[in-house]
């Protein structure tokens, strides 16, 4: 500690707080220590370089909810348990387990809707693992979603068959939309897409039809050139319905652990990033920007070199580094050549409660679970890591600086969770529950349910005007590039699209014999009659290409991917000198991210 603050210290000297750069990633996320201590430490650097997963993520939900609800986190969660049709675009909850959408037992789920007499529908580039078990599935070019949803929105006018109900008086000028989807009829779309516009009109009618249905866009609608403009269609598809704020449709939770209403908002474009001038969202700007400028670095929970795009341009750029920090247990590709690493914890070591994933829950719920083992000796928590190093760089800084670390420092992580719980929406002595504490949590070892989730429209509208602010202004702009960067692609080449596997997450998972062995996951799946026209046998090792780099995959050939189209996972590429992961290096397998184009960002 004292020698990474002193050094952090003298490149503050020199060059500025802005010559830091932090790189907050993923599993971070799930550690609430982190969640509440990860501000703490950036706030004592002084910093406004800060990257985080989001924007590999979930920016364009962020952004949506931000406009449309006045609120970054109002992002509405499909009401899984009492619709009656769920259609996902992009998504494979079989695999993921839910994703902006947390669901315990996602298959019986799934499964439930159709017992019910519901239906599920998935429409992909891949019949994925979730396609198996729908009672549909719908192909679709890679990057064509918004011109899906146009077309759906489209359909909904021109058929008679928007019903907002009461949403239209608090979503003023929805009418408007009309005349923003008037080209778009599913015709129009049908070549661009790969659906058959029958089929468009088809499902559109069902979910109109359905007493609920509704339309969910998760990783493949939400990281790819449109993702932000998607997310907006689809909310906008839902309204029209009369399915958002509705039981059955999608809905917003009240999390015990809730950023409502007093947690940052959102805002757009406060800063840029210093090479391409990229803008921020939420005060974090985009990874697929880099570090540009930066000459030191605090990476905590993350391995950017394998999970963003353009991996190897940043793998150089952390070269260039005169000082860079780490905060992760294992040697990976992106600390190999860290100064220093300052290990944490595990998860299986320290107490958990979720209040990132409570908050997307499809109930409301909250669990607390004790350490499952002892932590070993001498070690520390990912929150201590992050205070004490917070508390050293403000040892020079005014007294009140050094007070609300300090404070924060000594009241720990449960005693601030215990804070936010008495004070929710189920805290307090009028409340059925007679008063949330960490202390009642506690005794509840299987959790507590408050029950579904429920109708808070207007009510927890953020916005100024109180209303849900359409923001044509802000998102139809983008319709222009759409029709000229989806108008005909080059028909020899083939579109790349990312996989998850179920034994793997992100890059860190790959070090256990047992979640590796068996056929190797880091493949190409690719359709057998591009397998045929190229002469591609199963099994080839082929190379895949693009703007910024190639890699060399094994392929699988299957009938489960579009013409067209070939999918490579990400997280893979453990064959670096330096890192310390003796199974994962002989799985090695390659990066995806060393052929996803940075400049592609939509
Ligand atoms: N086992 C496991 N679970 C995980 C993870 C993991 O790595 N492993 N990762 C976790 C994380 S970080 C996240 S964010 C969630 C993600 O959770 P999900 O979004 O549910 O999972 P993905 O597998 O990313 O699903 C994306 C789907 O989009 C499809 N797709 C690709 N491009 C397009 C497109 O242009 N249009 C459409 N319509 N579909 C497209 C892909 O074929 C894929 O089926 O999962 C989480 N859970
Ligand atoms: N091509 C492509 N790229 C993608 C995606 C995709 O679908 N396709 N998905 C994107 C998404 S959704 C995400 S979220 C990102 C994920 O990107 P990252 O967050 O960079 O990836 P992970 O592999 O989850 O990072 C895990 C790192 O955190 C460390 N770690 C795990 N738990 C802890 C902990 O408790 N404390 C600390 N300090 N460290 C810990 C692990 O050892 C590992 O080094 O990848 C993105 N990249
Ligand atoms: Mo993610």
């Amino acid at each position: 500690f004292c020698a990474t603050a002193q050094r952090l210290e003298e490149l503050r000297a020199r060059h500025g707080a802005s010559s830091f750069g932090v790189c907050l990633v993923r599993p971070g996320i799930h550690n609430y220590g982190a969640v509440l201590y990860r501000k703490v430490l950036v706030e004592a650097l002084g910093t406004q370089s800060v990257f985080s997963a989001a924007s590999l993520d979930q920016l364009a939900h962020h952004v949506v909810a931000w406009k449309l609800f006045g609120h970054q986190y109002l992002m509405p969660v499909p009401d899984l348990d009492r619709t009656q049709m769920f259609v996902m675009l992009g998504a494979n909850p079989l695999v993921s387990n839910g994703s902006i959408m947390t669901v315990p037992d996602v298959r019986n789920r799934l499964k439930a809707i159709q017992t019910r007499g519901g239906k599920v529908v998935t429409v992909d580039p891949r019949f994925n693992e979730t396609s198996k078990l729908a009672d549909q599935h719908v192909f679709i070019k890679p990057g064509t979603d918004a011109l899906l949803v146009l077309s759906m929105i489209h359909v909904l006018f021109a058929e008679g068959l928007t019903k907002p109900g009461r949403l239209a008086e608090i979503a003023p000028g929805l009418d408007a939309i009309e005349k923003d989807v008037a080209n778009y009829p599913p015709e129009a779309v049908s070549a661009a897409t790969g659906i058959a516009a029958e089929t468009i009109r088809t499902l559109v009618r069902e979910m109109a039809a359905s007493e609920s249905a509704a339309l969910y866009g998760r990783m493949g609608a939400s990281v790819q050139k449109f993702g932000t403009l998607t997310q907006y269609l689809i909310t906008v598809f839902n309204l029209l319905t009369g399915n958002l704020d509705r039981p059955g449709g999608v809905m917003f939770t009240t999390p015990a652990a809730n950023p409502l209403p007093h947690g940052p908002k959102g805002e757009f474009g406060l800063h840029h990033t210093s090479v391409r001038g990229l803008p921020d969202f939420g005060g974090y700007l985009p990874s697929a920007a880099g570090p540009g400028r930066i000459r030191a670095m605090v990476q905590f929970a993350g391995n950017p070199v394998i999970s963003a795009p353009n991996g190897r341009h940043l793998e150089r750029a952390y070269e260039t580094l005169e000082f860079n920090v780490s905060i992760d247990f294992y040697i990976t590709e992106s600390n190999c050549n860290a100064d220093i690493i300052l290990p944490p914890t595990m998860g299986l070591e320290r107490d958990h409660y979720d209040v990132a994933l409570n908050m997307l829950a499809i109930r409301n719920v909250a669990k607390y679970a004790e350490p499952a083992v002892e932590p070993a000796e001498d070690s520390r928590h990912d929150w201590e890591i992050l205070a004490e190093l917070a508390q050293r760089l403000v040892a020079e800084a005014p007294i009140k600086k050094r007070i609300s670390v300090g404070l924060m420092k000594n009241l720990g992580p449960q005693r601030v969770l215990d804070l936010i719980l008495r004070t929710s929406a189920y805290g307090g002595k009028l409340n059925p529950f007679k008063g949330l504490t960490l202390k009642r949590l506690k005794a509840q070892v299987h959790g507590m349910d408050f029950g579904p989730l429920q109708p808070v429209l207007p009510g927890y509208l953020q916005t100024e005007s109180g209303a849900i602010e359409l923001s044509r202004d802000f998102f139809m702009p983008d319709l222009e590039r759409l029709a000229r960067e989806t108008a005909g692609t080059d028909p020899d080449a083939l579109l790349l699209i990312g996989r998850r596997g179920i034994r793997s997450c992100n890059s860190w998972l790959h070090n256990s014999h047992r979640l590796v062995k068996g056929k190797p996951a880091c493949t190409a799946m690719m359709h057998p009659r591009d397998a045929a026209s190229r002469g591609i046998a199963e099994g080839n090792p082929i190379e895949v290409a693009s703007r910024v780099g190639t890699i060399e995959v094994p392929v699988e050939i299957t009938e489960e991917i579009m013409p067209g189209v070939i999918s490579v996972p990400h997280g893979w590429g453990h064959h670096r000198e330096g890192v310390g992961w003796e199974t994962a290096e002989a799985h090695a397998g390659a990066s995806g991210n060393a052929v996803t184009d940075d400049h592609l960002s939509g």
